[in-house]
């Protein structure tokens, strides 16, 4: 066989259309923007080989979209206007960080540094501290201001393989402030590449404003914060945080209905410190996602098991809140419910910008398996932000990939530290991919 006459000119040539007689797919060549080889592909495909894999794999890449993957061997005689090596390194699915709130402005590790020498968070919430002092911050900053400070945690995740990331507003409290967290969460998307999915988190603390009357702020929320957020189109979904030091169910099911009322879908902070019935609550109300869930009980697995609500696990904040009691994970995977795992990038309960050691203290801590791990920050990421166009490596996603210098997957989820990170493809673009010294 003679790949070169079979070889078509990139489908962007006017003329390849032109000669293409209609309905030849030319089974036997191929035209791709750009094809990948040179690496093993952990694709996250079920059903094959643990972590879908395919060893000595190339990709060819087509408007966006992956058009081949498979064993390099069979990959269709081609013409590519660019071709990435990939030096025997490991190909991923872009992470998904499917839970972050990492738009915000000011520092807390004073608070940090005041708790390790004593003092209580009662102290600290007294001083006007805590929560309320990122709100304040998050308030008084420029859309600039904000931006820059974002910016950052952004490119630290950007930098290790993360390719789509979930922001959520929620420092802001009032209608003015949480439209600008999200308008500047969608504009570091622009920024950087990072295909960036915001969710309004309006009742995620009572503003000072509004002491002692929830119900009156759940209320402006319902009336006012949602709408305008639909109406500038600046949410892809509404969240809400459902606890004691929270929101009640009754309160979050309001926002939900509010939520619903305007097309758009529902996640939830859901039994993180106490069980309130969370994790049912979102399963209830064909939530995407209920997050969190360290006190779920028996009862709020069974109401997830076949809702299609993805549990979404935050190994961060249980880490920096000294928690000791574990989600239920052997429940939840006995139940059939898909596990995500995020880092819940926020200033107070989880100042964490690595989604990578998120699968190493999953692992270590809760016992996971690697597989699930990397499932956790690829496929199962992207379902609870509703994304079936990405989070494995098929035919018809979107090529958004990351190249990473390890021996083998359970690297990922091995290492403590570094960024073995070594490429990333975003939506058939390469953002970055380092050569190797020989
Ligand atoms: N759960 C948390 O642990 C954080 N928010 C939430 O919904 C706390 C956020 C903060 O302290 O800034
Ligand atoms: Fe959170």
């Amino acid at each position: 066989r003679t790949p070169s006459s079979r070889t078509i000119a990139p489908r962007s040539s006017a003329c390849a259309r032109l000669r293409r007689p209609p309905g030849d797919e030319f089974p036997m060549s191929a035209a791709f923007d750009l094809v990948v080889v040179d690496v093993h592909a952990a694709t996250m495909q079920a059903g094959g080989a643990p972590y879908g894999i395919v060893r000595d794999a190339a990709v060819g890449i087509r408007d966006g979209l992956i058009a081949w993957i498979g064993p390099r061997a069979d990959l269709p005689a081609h013409a590519a206007t660019r071709t990435l090596e990939g030096g025997g390194d490991w190909i991923t699915p872009g992470l998904v960080d499917c839970h972050t709130h990492l738009v915000y402005a000011g520092n807390r590790a004073h608070e940090f540094e005041r708790r390790r020498l004593g003092a209580t968070y009662a102290d600290i919430a007294r001083e006007g501290g805590g929560i309320m002092s990122t709100v304040r911050a998050t308030r008084a900053a420029s859309d600039e201001a904000l931006a820059a400070q974002s910016l950052p945690r952004l490119a630290a995740l950007a930098a290790e393989g993360v390719t789509t990331v979930e922001i959520k507003s929620g420092y802001g409290l009032d209608t003015a402030s949480e439209l600008k967290q999200l308008r500047v969460a969608r504009a570091l998307g622009k920024r950087t590449g990072v295909s960036v999915r915001t969710t309004l988190l309006a009742a995620h603390a009572l503003p000072p404003e509004f002491a002692g009357r929830a119900d009156d702020y759940v209320d402006y929320v319902c009336r006012e914060t949602i709408p305008a957020a639909a109406a500038a189109g600046l949410a892809d979904a509404v969240d809400a945080f459902c606890e004691t030091i929270g929101f009640t169910p009754a309160q979050t099911a309001r926002v939900f209905e509010a939520a619903r009322a305007y097309g758009l879908p529902v996640k939830l902070h859901a039994d993180q410190l106490s069980d309130t019935g969370g994790a049912a609550l979102a399963a209830g109300a064909c939530g995407l996602s209920a997050d969190h869930l360290e006190y779920t009980s028996d009862a709020g697995v069974a109401a997830m098991a076949g809702s299609g609500t993805v549990a979404v696990l935050l190994p961060g904040a249980f880490y920096a809140l000294r928690e000791t009691k574990l989600p239920p994970i052997d429940a939840l995977r006995r139940a059939r419910v898909p596990i995500a795992l995020s880092t819940d990038c926020n200033p107070g309960t989880s100042p964490v910008t690595s989604l990578v050691l998120m699968q190493g203290m999953a692992c270590t801590l809760w016992n996971m398996t690697p597989e699930d791990a990397l499932a956790g920050t690829t496929v199962h990421a992207a379902r609870a932000l509703g994304l079936h166009d990405r989070g494995i490596l098929a035919p018809g996603m979107r090529a958004d990939l990351a190249r990473w210098s390890i021996a083998e997957p359970a690297e990922l989820s091995y290492r403590i530290g570094g960024n073995a990170c070594s490429g990333v493809v975003r939506a058939g673009e390469p953002a970055f991919w380092h050569s190797r010294p020989a």
